[in-house]
């Protein structure tokens, strides 16, 4: 017997595609794109379609009973126990920290495993309710550049709607890869691009190849590029004073800035041909110009800096509110669609005293006997994502701390805790879907029950209060409950089982137009380039011209973007995608490569102050002399090397929202070992 069901991919994603489930009665379902949706259009990307019809239903794979810690930190010996022993283990210990040390010294961390609204924030109301501490999740991804077009336009959360597209006679795209991190809204949306493409990235990326035009500026001198844009457009008269009169403060303060910005001096700082800079400025001042600013962009040290330079652009051209302008960074759908988020994490119950602790800074907290001594990991895989792996290893192995990691399946931070709690997949529960990208909510339908014992982040949450004896109804609310109160929010007049059986709702039926009140959420109501907020941040009051230097001492810039075969670091344990995505290798330019003689398929280390580790060379003229390549998401316990690209990201933390600068990351690199021909990348089908 097969049945299809519609569902939606709750995965860390822009694209939010629709999914259609032929639901088996034996055996694994099969997982299709839904031929209904206007993203997937019938088609999943090669990673989920691979992913959710492998790993994903794989019961070898899969957690599927509470674990407890028989033998050493990260040896993964594990006994299976109760979910009752298991809840009754955790609840016991998170008690004595709360009676000895108050609940601030119990710290919980959570990402981007599912993004589903039960599934990613009902868990919080627990930690909210008790006032424990947590690591701030965006500080590993997008904060810094949620600051600083906070402090610019007072909102990072609503941008242009993709279906404005139409009306636009430039996309400029700067600092996103799509063709990774999007591959539906690469293929359909920029592909299909009536007006010009313009790709900022120091890559030669796939969507920079098929752009009309690609500037590849070196890593972190993107503030000083877009003040010689700025200088450009204003020259040529593409500045709309009459917008900047009405809907901007500080202009004057940056005039001298623009005004030096020429592209002579723009080449020299960026790296970028003065002629590239005019054209880029011809094609987006004709307008409108849409502007996609990617969550790579902002990883810089002064990433929130080129966030505040960048979004000049159609801030000065008045290139916002009107059909085919607009910026855009992320949009959080569910609020634009009337959710309340704060609620559903729990923040009506928060009790104070909670710490935040960046990512940048949860190796040398955790590494504190004195701090936390209750770890609880959730929805994330710190030892794969996060930075400064050997010293975040090391802090998982104190024996004083006690720490519990619910996950799908058993990753490297799994292998660390005491307790393992088997989290259910996205095939096994009824949520909420979204894009960040499209407008777009969409309902995840339960396919089947939870693999063994596996249960839904949200369930796991409810047994967990119970035998911590809690009280609190909104701990107790059933998912029914919540999802039509959310439905209610929404009101869209639709049940949770008519969108079921849609599939997807877009917000609107046409096109939004954002902004078109010229409403900002700055104090002053404007768009403020000059910023008291920033002065009181202790940032620069405007944004600053500033370009990084070169790297030094014969180092180079290690940049480590989304892989197409990963989804962050999920499915970096499927089977078919460890064979697609081969051995880990560093791209690198031939004239570093000749420099440093070093040859293909060389194996390498390549080091810094935080780790050292060793890849594979590929040498690659899509990277910029001086900046050398290698795709995140791999698991150390997977690799060969029992390492990633996370053993080089230092914690320096980034200019604004304690977020992270990993594409600041600087690395040495030497031969270890030289390749024997026919060895190496050359066998893996596609390499990475
Ligand atoms: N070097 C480098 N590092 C980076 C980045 C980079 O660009 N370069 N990017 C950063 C970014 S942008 C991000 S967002 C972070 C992401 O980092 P993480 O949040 O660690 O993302 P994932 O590795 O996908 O981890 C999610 C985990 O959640 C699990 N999971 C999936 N569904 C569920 C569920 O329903 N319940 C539970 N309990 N678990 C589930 C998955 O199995 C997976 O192990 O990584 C960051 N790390
Ligand atoms: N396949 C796949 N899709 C994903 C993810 C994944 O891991 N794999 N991760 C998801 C998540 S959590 C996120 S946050 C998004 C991230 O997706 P994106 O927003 O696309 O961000 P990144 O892939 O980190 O980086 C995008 C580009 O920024 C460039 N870049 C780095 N430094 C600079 C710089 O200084 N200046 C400029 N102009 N460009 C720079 C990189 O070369 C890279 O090509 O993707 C999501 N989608
Ligand atoms: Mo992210």
């Amino acid at each position: 017997m097969k049945h299809r069901i519609k569902t939606n991919c709750p995965r860390d994603c822009y694209d939010g595609c629709g999914i259609v489930v032929e639901k088996r009665d034996h055996g694994k379902h099969r997982i299709l794109g839904d031929p209904d949706h206007p993203v997937s259009r019938g088609k999943l990307c090669s990673k989920c379609a691979v992913a959710y019809n492998g790993v994903w239903q794989d019961p070898k794979a899969r957690l599927q009973q509470p674990l407890r810690r028989i033998g050493a930190k990260g040896l993964q010996e594990f006994e299976p126990i109760s979910w009752d022993d298991a809840l009754a283990a955790i609840a016991e210990k998170m008690q004595h920290a709360i009676d000895s040390h108050g609940a601030s010294a119990i710290l919980h961390t959570h990402y981007s495993g599912t993004l589903s609204l039960l599934g990613y924030f009902f868990p919080n109301r627990l930690f909210n309710y008790l006032g424990a501490s947590e690591v701030d999740p965006d500080t590993i991804c997008n904060a810094a550049g949620h600051v600083a077009w906070h402090l610019l336009f007072g909102n990072s959360i609503a941008g242009f709607d993709p279906r404005t597209i139409k009306d636009a006679n430039c996309v400029l795209v700067w600092g996103a890869n799509p063709s990774h991190s999007a591959p539906h809204a690469h293929e359909h949306w920029l592909g299909n691009a009536t007006g010009n493409v313009i790709v900022v990235d120091p890559i030669l990326t796939e969507t920079a190849a098929s752009a009309d035009l690609h500037l590849q500026p070196r890593p972190g001198t993107d503030a000083a590029l877009a003040f010689c844009l700025l200088h450009c457009l204003q020259r040529d008269g593409h500045f709309d004073e009459a917008y900047i009169n009405a809907h901007t403060i500080g202009f004057t303060e940056i005039s001298a800035d623009i005004a030096q910005a020429t592209p002579a001096w723009g080449e020299e700082k960026t790296g970028v041909a003065a002629g590239d800079i005019e054209r880029a400025a011809t094609i987006y001042g004709r307008g409108p110009s849409l502007l996609w600013c990617g969550q790579g962009l902002q990883r810089q040290a002064t990433g929130g800096n080129v966030m505040r330079a960048v979004g000049l652009l159609p801030a000065l051209t008045g290139n916002i509110g009107k059909a085919g302008a607009g910026f855009y960074y992320l949009n959080i759908t569910p609020i634009l669609a009337g959710i309340d988020l704060d609620w559903l994490g729990g923040g009506h119950i928060a009790k104070k005293g909670g710490k935040t602790v960046s990512h940048m800074k949860l190796a040398e907290r955790l590494s504190d006997p004195e701090e936390f001594n209750v770890f609880f990991s959730w929805n994330t895989n710190p030892l794969a994502s996060a930075p400064e792996q050997k010293k975040l290893r090391k802090a998982l192995q104190r024996e004083d701390l006690f720490s519990v990691v619910c996950d799908v399946f058993m990753t490297d931070t799994a292998s660390y805790a005491d307790i393992v709690l088997p989290a259910a997949s996205f095939l096994e529960y009824d949520d909420l879907t979204f894009s960040y990208f499209h407008l777009h909510m969409g309902a995840q339908a339960k396919i089947s029950d939870p693999m063994g014992n596996s249960l839904p982040n949200a369930e796991i949450f409810r047994r967990l209060a119970k035998a911590l004896k809690l009280d609190e109804p909104a701990l107790f609310e059933t998912d029914q409950e919540i999802i039509s109160t959310l439905m209610e929010q929404m009101n869209t007049g639709m049940s949770f089982d008519d969108l079921k059986k849609r599939g997807y709702f877009a917000l609107t039926a046409d096109p939004m137009l954002m902004f078109a009140e010229q409403d900002f959420g700055t104090p002053s109501g404007k768009i403020e380039i000059a910023s008291e907020q920033a002065i009181a941040l202790g940032l620069p009051r405007t944004p600053q011209p500033w370009a990084d230097a070169p790297s030094q001492n014969g180092n180079l810039r290690f940049l480590t973007p989304a892989s197409k075969w990963r989804l962050n670091d999920s499915y970096a344990n499927d089977p078919h995608l460890i064979e697609q995505s081969g051995t880990a290798l560093l791209h690198m330019n031939p004239a570093d490569a000749s420099r440093l003689d070093i040859a293909e398929n060389d194996l390498v280390t390549v080091a810094n102050e935080t780790g050292s580790i060793e890849l594979t060379t590929h040498i690659d003229d899509s990277v910029l002399p001086g900046t050398v390549l290698s795709y995140k998401g791999r698991w150390p316990l997977v690799e060969g090397s029992q390492t990633n690209v996370n053993f080089l990201h230092t914690a320096r933390m980034a200019d604004m929202g304690e977020s992270t600068s990993v594409h600041s990351t600087e690395v040495g690199v030497r031969v270890k070992c030289q390749s024997k021909p026919g060895s190496g990348w050359g066998q893996s089908k596609v390499p990475e």
